[in-house]
């Protein structure tokens, strides 16, 4: 194989095919390089249009990976259940990935500190890649990006990724979606917590995980989930399940990650995989389109003279928006 960089653009080669030439940038993250591989992440979190090549092309190459997702409010200890996986499957001898999604400040836009995943093995161990992202930028969106680093993940030979969010809003909760097993993340004493799982957090979770279990009342909230997750209804053959653990000694590590397992295959055995996929593949295209149709609109908003003059019209009061953007939306549509 040459390291020759292809001189088309990724669209215009062929789709699939094991006989395509992979571009140098393609090929370095295939090849296990870290750094390109570190690089083209961060490019894709610029929105970068090449690295947006890269992992098209890199595509027939992904979809391999066990992709969970961990969510649950801050302090729950997250971070220190994916440190405690990570030890667990490298010493299983997987290939892990870690995505942690850092919550920003509304005021500097900058990461939290100390809310880094905290590893106690050497993170330039082959096995294990990990990379925290900013949950602002992003102009394609948080989901596409994690979307795309998931892939550049896969195609690096990573079999399992571990996807860290704050479940705290709208786009957390699409990020956690993208995860084939999906884990809300508790501790003790949820109170009126549980309450409000039953409205939301219930369709975000297959496994719910008490963590801090060395804390009392682990037992009560663990059986306050078990009995909700009863009365849910079964998805794909599957009801929630609740673990409880803790990531001092630690305890229930291994159990969670045999609940993982056994909903992987519970979604391939059942059919539920299929479905999950094409969930999945239809969001991301709705988001594509989506953002897609936003630029070339921004475009022709901003080349166009009749624009800010229906602007001004409403402006001024002499037209109302309904009937300015119906006219706004005829002047840019064949542009669209
Ligand atoms: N008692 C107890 N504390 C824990 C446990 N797991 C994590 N912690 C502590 O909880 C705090 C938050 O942990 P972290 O993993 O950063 O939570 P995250 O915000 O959900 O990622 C830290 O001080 C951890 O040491 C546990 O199983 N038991
Ligand atoms: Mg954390």
């Amino acid at each position: 194989m040459t390291s020759r960089p292809s001189p088309r653009p990724a669209r215009d080669l062929p789709r699939t095919g094991p006989e395509r030439e992979l571009s140098a940038a393609a090929q370095s993250v295939v090849a296990g390089d870290r750094r390109a591989l570190g690089r083209i992440i961060s490019e894709v979190e610029r929105g970068d249009p090449s690295a947006r090549a890269v992992v098209q092309e890199l595509y027939p190459r992904t979809g391999t990976a066990a992709v969970v997702g961990l969510s649950g409010p801050l302090g729950v200890g997250k971070s220190s259940l994916v440190n405690r996986l990570l030890q667990l499957l490298s010493g299983r001898g997987k290939r892990v990935g870690v995505i942690a999604v850092d919550p920003s400040s509304p005021f500097s836009g900058g990461a939290v500190l100390g809310d880094r995943v905290r590893i106690e093995r050497d993170p330039s161990e082959a096995g294990v890649f990990f990379r925290s992202m900013a949950s602002r930028g992003h102009p394609g969106g948080l989901s596409q990006s994690t979307r795309e680093t998931i892939r550049l993940l896969e195609a690096f030979g990573m079999d399992t990724v571990l996807v860290e969010t704050v479940g705290s809003g709208q786009v957390d909760v699409e990020v956690h979606n993208i995860a084939s097993t999906r884990l809300v993340v508790l501790v003790p004493h949820l109170g009126d917590e549980v309450q409000t799982l039953k409205a939301g957090l219930f369709e975000i979770a297959d496994v719910f995980v008490v963590n801090k279990c060395d804390l009392p009342g682990a037992d009560r909230a663990a059986r306050d989930l078990s009995e909700l997750a009863q009365m849910s209804p079964e998805r794909d053959g599957w009801r929630p399940r609740v673990v409880q653990t803790s990531t001092l000694a630690p305890t229930g590590i291994e159990e969670l990650w045999q609940a993982v397992e056994d909903h992987e295959r519970t979604l391939r055995e059942s059919g539920g995989l299929a479905a999950l996929r094409r969930n999945r593949a239809r969001e991301e295209l709705r988001s594509l389109l989506l953002a897609g149709l936003q630029s070339r609109l921004a475009e022709a908003l901003a080349s166009s003279k009749e624009w800010e003059a229906l602007v001004e019209e409403v402006g001024e009061g002499r037209l109302d928006p309904y009937a300015a953007s119906e006219r706004a939306y005829d002047l840019v549509r064949p542009r669209l």
